[in-house]
């Protein structure tokens, strides 16, 4: 070994003579370098620049977490109505049912009675009510639910026969029925007439229904933008004045184009003015007259808006509409306000005319055909089943 040690030297050119000490130092190198081997080709295979293979079909690949859902939550109209009318509830029609607890005593029904009259409840059904609630439980036991649905049947039976008679057609579009319906909208400055037509019309579009709306207060230009931009977003045709129009011409005109376009509805929007304005009062009458000419049935609908916060005031104001234009219809705006409820009632009562809308906020799912079962459960706080 020591002679082919000294040969190595000597062809490498090194001028040293082997030892018995080099052969063993060589030898312990050699061990060292063959015992290390697996080790550096293990740490080579794992090196990061080494090409990431795809996974193979068989190779089972592990299951990520689903990302979290978002619930979105989706608010019914029931939902609505009753968070709506819930300051109605707990300011007014809590309080009444709240006093029936314990023996009914002329105290209590005294606290009910004053109740009812700032509810503006009108004074013959305050009074029809007493003397119903001085008979059933005077002196007797008290029990708020006996009482809520005793309340209930009562507001329900001084409405039920004239909401019985509302068109169904002004909220349900059917198709087969070919035929155009003209509904005149009218009511007191800020009643809220454009935003309920806005609502309207997005809402018979949405029904597929084919919707002509007339823009007839011509007495601001902000009016009609505001409507525009309604109609824009509901896919209804708008009909604006012509240059010195009068709001009789754009209704004439809108019924015009309704014809001929064979358009489902045409809606006409009026300029808001009180209803002790005689002379434009009268307007209006104009303007429901000539559409005759065009259409002897039309219209079919004169609906007023009132705001239902308006209180005892909404009286006047639907009677006064009432005997120049023969209402065919209310709109109920603001129920989401402070509203009491009791002109509601009262003017059901008093002009036999029925509530057809009820709107409780400035969405277009805050309007909604008015349902007496539900609008008297959400008052009252009685939950109502689903026909
Ligand atoms: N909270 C609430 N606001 C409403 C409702 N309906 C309408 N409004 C708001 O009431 C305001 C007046 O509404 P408009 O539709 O412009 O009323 P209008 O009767 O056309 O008013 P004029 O054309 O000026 O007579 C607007 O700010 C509406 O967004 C409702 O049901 N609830
Ligand atoms: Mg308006």
């Amino acid at each position: 070994m020591l002679g082919l040690l000294q040969s190595m030297y000597n062809a490498a050119g090194i001028n040293v003579v082997a030892s018995e000490g080099d052969l063993w130092g060589l030898l312990g190198s050699l061990f060292i370098l063959i015992s290390s081997l697996p080790f550096l080709l293990a740490k080579k295979s794992a090196t990061p620049t080494e090409e990431i293979k795809e996974p193979s079909s068989e190779q089972v690949i592990p299951e990520q977490a689903p990302a979290p859902v978002t619930e979105v939550k989706v608010v019914t109209w029931k939902e609505r109505l009753k968070s709506g009318l819930s300051r109605s509830r707990s300011e007014i029609w809590g309080k009444v049912t709240k006093i029936f607890h314990g023996k009914i005593d002329d105290e209590k029904i005294e606290e009910i009675e004053e109740l009812l009259y700032g509810a503006d409840v009108g004074p013959t059904t305050v009074n029809e009510l007493l003397a119903e609630i001085e008979k059933n439980f005077l002196g007797k036991e008290a029990n708020e639910e006996e009482f809520k649905k005793f309340l209930f049947d009562f507001l329900k039976s001084k409405m039920h026969s004239t909401q019985e008679s509302v068109d169904h057609s002004l909220y349900e579009f059917s198709p087969e029925s070919n035929q155009l319906k003209v509904i005149m909208v009218v009511g007191v400055n800020g009643a809220g007439k454009t935003t309920t037509i806005g609502k309207l019309a997005t809402k018979l579009t949405g029904q597929g229904a084919k919707v002509v709306v007339g823009a007839c207060d011509t007495f601001r230009a902000a009016a009609v933008d505001q409507l525009e931009v309604w109609c824009n977003r509901a896919g209804a045709e708008m009909i604006r004045a012509k240059e010195g129009s009068n709001p009789s011409g754009v209704g004439f005109q809108a019924l015009e184009k309704a014809i001929q376009d064979k358009a489902d509805y045409c809606i006409l929007d009026t300029a808001g003015r009180l209803h002790t304005a005689g002379n434009l009062m009268e307007e209006l009458l104009k303007s429901k007259k000539v559409l005759g000419k065009l259409d002897p049935e039309a219209p079919h609908h004169v609906l007023l808006v009132l705001d239902a916060i308006t209180g005892q005031n909404a009286i006047r104001q639907a009677e006064e509409f009432h005997k120049t234009l023969n209402l065919t219809g209310l709109i109920f705006t603001k129920c989401d306000g402070s509203s009491k409820a009791g002109s509601a009632i009262s003017i059901v009562e008093k002009l036999k005319t029925p509530i057809a809308y009820i709107g409780v906020g400035e969405n277009v799912e805050d309007l909604n055909v008015f349902n007496l079962d539900e609008y008297l459960g959400a008052l009252l706080g009685i939950e109502i089943k689903d026909a």
